[in-house]
């Protein structure tokens, strides 16, 4: 196999556990026997086997002499489970290709080391843009200690989110609907303001898609009887929650609301991801309600610029995702005319989320690049 084929196989692979791995990475790991059969495995759920470990079960015997293609370093630790890198050798694998470098302290290229010292060729780098977009909530997590933060707003074109007497529901339709609960499958956590508890009164659950439920955090105070409980109550700085929902294993957070949580969020730069979900819906009036809560920028001079990662129809709607520059460079762009989160699930929910069956097309083609 050719290795950059190869590694979007494990990509894909990889894409296939998101959700089910935090704190651990989503990883995905293709064999190549020296016959030709190939075997994949990705990350178990924590304290089960991780890729590599996954895939040499698979292929037994057939992995003497084979390659591997694997997304992230090979562990070199005893943590819940036995070192990857050492697997790897006992196995007689006689090439391992890796994406990028575990930035966990405990890795940090210890792996690559261990692999090189037993005779193992080892390269480095392939498809490293993908991954390190695939894989950017946890290398955040692992730089920072903090989560990668979303924050999802669902809008009308004229960037509103509700009527003047607060009705809101249903600006976008059932497809974008779904899509963000796929976005709610794939974070540990939803954050969200106790005024919108209050009134709109949110389960916050994950429903439409299969995914487990992620733990709930209200800024303030919630009903017992909120539908959001069982919940975090959170009182203080949101860097300090950052924090603790870091050493809580939190990899990614989902900011759900409502237009003060959003603001202090924007305004604080602690958001990493926009999705915005537009319809072709308009308020037509400077009386609906904005997006942010309090003072924006006061003139021209001091406007947040970012750039849009990638677009998708969605039934009558848009998916559209905004990074702040830096961050977009830093992790790579995401396609055009197709959904990260339904790149990663792929299948039929592609066909769902990202086909080109919508009632319009966007400029860029699938696969397109926009910077
Ligand atoms: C790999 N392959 O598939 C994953 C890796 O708690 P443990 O023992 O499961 O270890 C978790 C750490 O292992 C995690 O922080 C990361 O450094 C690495 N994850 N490594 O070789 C995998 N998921
Ligand atoms: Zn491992």
């Amino acid at each position: 196999m050719i290795d950059t084929e190869a590694m979007q196989q494990a990509i894909e692979v990889a894409a296939g556990v998101r959700g089910t791995t935090s704190p651990n990475p989503w990883v995905g790991c293709v064999i190549q026997a020296e016959d030709g059969r190939v075997f994949t495995g990705a990350t178990q759920p924590p304290g089960g086997p991780h890729a590599e470990a996954v895939a040499l079960a698979a292929s037994g015997s057939a992995a003497r002499g084979s390659t591997a293609w694997v997304t992230l370093e090979p562990c070199s630790h005893s943590g819940r489970t036995p070192p990857c890198a050492d697997a790897l050798i006992e196995a007689g694998v006689r090439r391992v290709v890796i994406g990028i470098e575990d930035p966990d302290p405990r890795v940090a290229g210890a792996g690559i080391g261990r692999l090189r010292d037993a005779g193992v060729e080892v390269e480095i780098g392939v498809e490293a843009s993908a991954i390190r977009t695939q894989l950017a909530p946890y290398l955040k997590h692992r730089v920072t200690g903090r989560p990668w933060v979303v924050l999802k707003l669902g809008v009308s074109i004229d960037g509103r989110t509700a009527a003047p007497d607060g009705s809101s529901r249903w600006i976008t339709g059932g497809a974008a609907q779904a899509d963000a609960h796929r976005l709610r499958a794939h974070s540990d956590a939803i954050v969200v303001g106790a005024n919108t508890v209050r009134v709109d009164d949110p389960s916050l659950d994950v429903r439409h898609v299969t995914g487990s439920d992620p733990l709930r955090v209200v800024l303030g105070e919630a009903a017992v009887d909120a539908r959001v409980q069982p919940a975090l109550e959170f009182h203080g700085p949101l860097t300090e929650l950052l924090d603790q929902l870091g050493q809580r294993g939190v990899l990614q957070v989902m900011v759900e609301g409502g237009a003060t949580v959003a603001g202090d969020f924007h305004r604080q730069g602690l958001v990493d991801q926009y999705v915005f979900y537009v319809a072709p819906v308009m308020f037509g009036g400077s009386d609906a309600r904005p997006i942010f809560g309090g003072a924006g920028a006061p003139s021209i001079g001091e406007v947040w610029r970012g750039a849009f990662t990638q677009v998708v129809p969605l039934g009558g709607d848009l998916r559209i995702d905004v990074m702040a520059a830096s961050e977009a460079g830093a992790t790579g762009t995401l396609p055009v005319g197709r959904s990260a989160d339904a790149a990663s699930t792929g299948g039929a929910d592609e066909d769902r989320f990202g086909s080109p069956s919508a009632p319009f097309s966007t400029e860029s083609r699938p696969g397109e690049e926009i910077n």
